[in-house]
């Protein structure tokens, strides 16, 4: 039998700024890069969203009745320093006191993300946003402010979400200028101003606040190689080595992976390092790393004449339309796992890759671990009475438990587990048909919609979930 969960364990649930707020340009805040991405034709904006900002109260309440410990959530930057620097907005900066008390009231311990991909508007127009180093000073001065605001209020900070997704998408998340998009050595040198901001923050965060600990959000996967060929266990290690120890070996030993470093110099796209930036890194340590977990990838030698690809993302929810994954010419291939089932967006269900992962990553570091996204996309269905049955989100969420419980049986310190989402919110490619909340968020069509919170089924299992200790 696996040992039970420990009694402080943080069972959370976790949002985004700019996913779930609305208020886009409300109340002092301005537009962000989220806000004027074209969305395709039928996808929601991020102008409501879920109207958090307005009905935090009644969402804080829901999170209370649910029984959660953390709740992790991201400061919008714009809506702080609308500018990015220069005054801070007292309106903005009062809404998250707000929240904040309301969740301490309800005893719920906050886990905040400083920056989820919503680089301020006027940063990004100023000088094309993370591409200038001046972005790293700029993130200090935010993060200086905010640490100082709500510091002691919070514990546990992440600093940058996902940075990954720049580099394995360039043309799909709308995060790069579009004069840059050709240019492949940009989203490494954005990655490398994102490293450089996540040590500054790690920097001030020990410097700032007591006891305060601070790690990096970051999309990780497990990667097996296709057969047991040499070649394709080869072609796994390079795609580990590029696609996860890239950023693991920043954040933990303040270096950037050989390997990997050795392959993107002689693709010319390797990042420009100044004196300076990797005693940085190392001053800038990281006390734990936040994995967001959906899926597992595979990877095979790619073929002598294949080009350098990004992953493609299904935008419909039709089973099977994606065939594209990230390649590296002569370095690996990812593709589709045969003996995964997958989610409606082609994304592998693989709760025992979850398991692997963590013992794999806790075994390089040694640091505590936590889970800040992991989730089921679907297209959920309201019934007329009023209900939502997703009982594939509880499955999918029971064994990704049962997998971080086997993980931790075996050793590994994991401080919280914060499945995606609390509520329905604004899927990045799919707006609201894709839904992965435990409260079902109505947006109907435009005039329709009430914006009435509903709870799922999950919703009730999650509660006996977290009151049973995780036994549930
Ligand atoms: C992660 C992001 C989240 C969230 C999630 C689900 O990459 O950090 O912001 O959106 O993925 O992705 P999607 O909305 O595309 O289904």
């Amino acid at each position: 039998t696996l040992r039970p969960f420990p009694k402080d364990f943080l069972w959370g649930a976790a949002t985004s700024a700019y996913q779930v707020e609305g208020a886009a340009q409300l109340e002092g805040k301005k537009l962000s890069q989220q806000d004027v991405i074209n969305r395709r034709p039928g996808v929601a904006d991020a102008e409501v969203a879920s109207d958090h900002y307005h009905r935090y109260k009644e969402d804080v309440a829901l999170m209370k009745e649910l029984g959660l410990r953390s709740y992790r959530f991201s400061l919008a930057w714009a809506r702080i320093f609308p500018d990015g620097v220069g005054d801070p907005n007292p309106q903005g900066v009062q809404f998250y006191h707000h929240l904040l008390d309301e969740l301490q009231k309800a005893g719920i311990t906050p886990i905040v993300t400083l920056y989820h991909y919503d680089m301020p508007l006027a940063l990004v127009e100023k000088y094309d946003g993370w591409i200038d180093r001046q972005s790293v000073a700029d993130f200090a001065y935010y993060t200086e402010f905010v640490l100082r605001e709500y510091g002691s209020k919070v514990k546990y900070w992440l600093t940058i979400n996902e940075q990954s997704i720049i580099v394995q998408y360039w043309t799909k998340k709308n995060l790069i200028p579009e004069k840059y998009l050709d240019d492949p050595q940009v989203r490494y040198q954005i990655n490398h101003h994102m490293n450089l901001a996540h040590a500054t923050a790690c920097k001030l965060v020990h410097q700032l606040v007591p006891g305060g600990m601070v790690g990096a959000a970051i999309n990780t996967a497990p990667i097996y190689p296709l057969t047991s060929t040499p070649c394709d266990v080869m072609a796994a290690q390079n795609a580990l080595d590029v696609r996860n120890l890239f950023y693991l070996d920043v954040y933990f030993k303040g270096q950037y992976n050989k390997a990997a470093f050795i392959y993107l110099e002689e693709m010319g796209v390797a990042p420009k390092i100044e004196p300076g930036d990797l005693e940085l890194f190392r001053e800038g340590y990281s006390d734990f790393l936040a994995l967001n977990y959906y899926s597992s990838d595979c990877a095979k030698f790619p073929p002598p004449d294949a080009q350098r690809t990004e992953s493609g993302v299904n935008y419909t929810g039709k089973k099977g339309e994606i065939d594209s994954y990230e390649t590296m010419p002569d370095f690996f291939q990812i593709v589709r796992n045969p003996n995964c089932d997958t989610t409606d967006w082609d994304w592998a269900i693989d709760p025992t890759g979850l398991e692997c992962l963590l013992r794999d990553i806790y075994t390089r570091y040694g640091k505590p671990l936590m889970i800040t996204e992991n989730g089921l996309g679907f297209f959920d269905k309201l019934e007329d009475d009023g209900t939502v049955h997703d009982d594939y989100r509880i499955d999918y969420l029971r064994s990704h438990i049962r997998a971080v419980q086997r993980a931790m049986h075996y050793g590994v310190e994991v401080l919280s587990y914060n499945p995606w989402s609390f509520m329905d919110l604004l899927s990045t490619e799919n707006g609201y048909q894709k839904r992965y909340g435990f409260v079902y968020v109505d947006r109907g069509e435009e005039d329709l919609r009430t914006l009435d919170r509903i709870k799922k089924d999950s919703y009730y299992w999650y509660q006996q979930v977290i009151a049973s200790g995780g036994q549930k």
